[in-house]
């Protein structure tokens, strides 16, 4: 399957390569394109190569990509680009990789030959490292060459992989969702030429949008991890500096260090809250399996826990500020030093309210968003 915008010099050919790798490789099929509303006459061209031509008019490398997919008939489909930057050599590769039961096959380019002037040395050396080094980190998928526009997955694994993204992100996405849902991930050498044609890859735009994907994916690396750090950070400091001033390495720690906690832990726990209502929007829609994280979660945690939790916090908070106000009206309204006190009671009633609207919240969207049984 080729999706195909504006390639009128390549797309002939790669069809008529494609049909040749078929014929050679002995299996039966189809070549489609999709055309993604080509001004140049790249779809006529297309079916005059024998492709049979699928129309998308939402632009985007991901859309283009849906709508074959939603007209495919095959239980194997392959995919590669139109502009003849992939070669069908390997596509024996990854029909056997396939057969011995890959549910998703990806090329590798860093695999195979990458010809002289294929890529631009931004992409390869500095965009695909940092973004696939990334995709890994953030999803163990341990696929080298994550955007590889030539990959083959069996059409009955569509449903898992649960595919939506529009634009190039789509590309990352796919490998993502595949790993996520516990898909057998493959990997084999692809070459990689120079493409006819123009690109339509925008290395800035296009490289945001991979990245912009990847970070709003994970919840729990976007919000819980940083939103946890400087939480506890930030409680450290409120803590450790509410008795007095403390002296570390012959520095000396004061209120200041203190007003200073008091921000990170209030903004630890609203970054924190966040996270825990993306994740559990992204589980209760059945968008993202549940995790050790949450699951560890919904054992100690429930509405009832949080509203009494949030409450304790509150009250401990206006204790201490009702003893301020009696100690300042017992001396007669004179001068008054209670900022220590002042600032953790404040931090303590914020953090029991945001607890109670919290738990509030995530049970709100619990109960609304939960699909019928
Ligand atoms: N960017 C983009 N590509 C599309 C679209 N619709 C179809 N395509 C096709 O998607 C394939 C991938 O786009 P390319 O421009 O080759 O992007 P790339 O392979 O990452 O980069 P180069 O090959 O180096 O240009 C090509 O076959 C395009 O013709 C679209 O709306 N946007
Ligand atoms: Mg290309």
């Amino acid at each position: 399957m080729l999706p195909c915008l504006n390639e009128i010099d390549s797309v002939a050919a790669v069809v008529r390569e494609a049909k040749a790798a078929m014929d050679e490789a002995g299996v039966a099929g189809e070549v489609v394109v999709v055309d993604n509303g080509s001004t140049d006459g790249s779809a006529d061209a297309a079916a005059h190569a024998g492709a049979r031509v699928v129309h998308e008019r939402r632009r985007g490398y991901g859309a283009a990509y849906m709508a074959g997919f939603a007209a495919a008939e095959c239980d194997v489909i392959v995919m590669a680009d139109a502009d003849g930057s992939y070669d069908f050599a390997a596509l024996p590769a990854f029909l056997d990789r396939i057969r011995d039961g890959d549910d998703l096959v990806m090329g590798s380019r860093f695999k195979g030959q990458i010809e002289a002037g294929a890529m631009p040395w931004t992409h390869q050396h500095i965009g695909s490292p940092i973004l696939s080094g990334l995709l890994n980190m953030l999803y163990r998928t341990g696929i080298e060459d994550a955007h590889c526009g030539m990959r083959a997955f069996r059409r009955s694994a569509l449903s898992e992989m649960r595919l939506r993204m529009p634009g190039m992100e789509f590309a990352s996405e796919m490998v993502v969702n595949a790993a996520r849902a516990g898909l057998r991930i493959g990997e084999v050498p692809v070459n990689y030429r120079v493409r006819g044609g123009r690109s339509k890859l925008r290395t800035v735009p296009d490289g945001w949008r991979h990245l912009r994907f990847l970070m709003l994916y994970s919840p729990t690396h976007l919000f819980l991890v940083p939103g946890l750090a400087l939480l506890l950070i930030g409680l450290l400091m409120l803590v450790a500096l509410l008795p007095g001033p403390v002296i570390v390495l012959g520095r000396l720690f004061d209120i200041h260090v203190m007003v200073l906690g008091a921000l990170l832990t209030l903004i630890g726990f609203q970054i924190l809250a966040i996270g825990l209502y993306a994740k559990t929007l992204a589980v209760t829609l059945r968008l993202q399996p549940m995790d050790r994280t949450l699951r560890a979660l919904r054992r100690v945690f429930s509405l009832e826990r949080g509203l009494v939790a949030g409450t304790l916090l509150f009250v401990i908070g206006f204790v201490v500020d009702f003893w301020i106000a009696t100690e300042w009206a017992s001396s007669g309204f004179g001068p008054l030093n209670a900022v220590r006190p002042a600032l953790f009671a404040l931090v303590a009633m914020l953090l029991g309210l945001q607890v109670v609207f919290s738990s509030l919240f995530l049970f709100a969207i619990e109960l609304q968003v939960r699909e019928p049984a």
